[in-house]
């Protein structure tokens, strides 16, 4: 069942609603250093607002790692990732 979704999904014959959207972290790390730089969060998050990404970025490297990521989930900052 979950399989046969997944694949009307990637094929785009279905569309889960917004509050469903899970970000793929994991994609989104283009350069693969482990972090999250504010241009890798917008290909993925367009509506992160740099406001959003200094809150998020707790000791203000610029880049979020996994701890800053986890802490933002908890508090509703960023989706959910999709796993
Ligand atoms: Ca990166
Ligand atoms: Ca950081």
């Amino acid at each position: 069942m979950t399989l046969t979704l997944t694949r009307l999904i990637a094929a785009g014959l279905v569309t889960l609603p917004v509050a469903a959207f899970a970000a793929d972290y994991m994609a989104a790390d283009a350069n693969q250093d482990g972090m999250l730089s504010y241009e890798e969060v917008q290909a993925i998050l367009p509506e992160v607002t740099t406001d959003t990404f200094m809150a998020v970025d707790a000791d203000g490297d610029g880049l979020i790692n996994a701890d800053e990521l986890a802490v933002a989930q908890t508090e509703g900052l960023m989706p959910e990732a999709d796993s």
